[in-house]
């Protein structure tokens, strides 16, 4: 007797600037994917909700401080914390949208100033990938582009720590670094321009989640 097959979820990470429009789009996103037969749920990172969360949450508010070090550690333990529910979900057929994930978590420490100290330098690109190592890797990455002058003009720009013009230049370059290494990473980069209006931004997102997943299907036939 064989027990009826499953295929498993997409995992699916939305990633951009700050005021990208991240939020918004995976809530579109995810109503879409529901309405369409697809069942799926949203998992933002950082999860402020759990212990490491609340610390993350004091950090970014600017209400505590910690060395580069120590909070992207914490960021990434944020992730490893969530790692057997988004497996479990995934096996149980549903797909998980990600607001935020490992690429964000690389990027907005490399982008930190560096402090003079000799090789291995802590806040290398490498150095920021290592503690990520083994969480699962998205099978599409949708990124949203959206330019400097755009992004400070939404409302609640400069809120947090982060949203400071220069780190999220660097920011930005470093993002363009990471998608250039496109094929070390298995999931493909779709960046969508994010100018547009929240309906246009949201078609264009749904034409590559649904061309992701008709690669991803070509590639093992497994996924919902
Ligand atoms: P959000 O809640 O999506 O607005 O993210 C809060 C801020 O934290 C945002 O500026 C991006 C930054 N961020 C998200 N994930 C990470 C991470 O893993 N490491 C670091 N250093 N920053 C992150
Ligand atoms: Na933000
Ligand atoms: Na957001």
């Amino acid at each position: 007797m064989t027990t009826p097959h499953t295929p498993r979820g997409a995992l699916i990470a939305i990633e951009g600037l700050d005021r990208a429009g991240k939020s918004t789009q995976c809530d579109l996103l995810l109503k879409r994917l529901n309405s369409s037969g697809i069942p799926a749920t949203l998992q933002k990172f950082p999860d402020r909700t759990t212990a490491i969360g609340t610390t993350i949450n004091s950090y970014l508010t600017s209400t505590s401080h910690l060395d580069d070090q120590s909070i992207h550690l914490l960021f990434s333990a944020n992730r490893w914390e969530r790692r057997d529910s988004l497996l479990s979900t995934l096996t149980s057929g549903t797909t998980i949208l990600l607001d935020r994930y490992i690429y964000s978590g690389i990027v907005f420490t490399a982008a930190k100033p560096k402090s003079p100290v000799q090789p291995p330098n802590p806040l290398s690109i490498q150095w920021c990938k290592a503690p990520d190592i083994g969480l699962p890797r998205p099978d599409i990455i949708i990124f949203l582009n959206i330019t400097q002058e755009d992004a400070e003009k939404r409302a609640g720009f400069g809120d947090e720590r982060y949203e400071k013009k220069e780190m999220q230049e660097k920011v930005r370059r470093l993002f363009e670094e990471l998608r250039g290494e496109g094929s070390n990473d298995k999931g493909d980069w779709w960046v969508i321009d994010a100018g547009g209006t929240v309906e246009e931004v949201a078609e264009e997102v749904w034409k590559g989640v649904l061309e992701g997943l008709r690669r991803v299907k070509e590639g093992n036939g497994e996924v919902r």
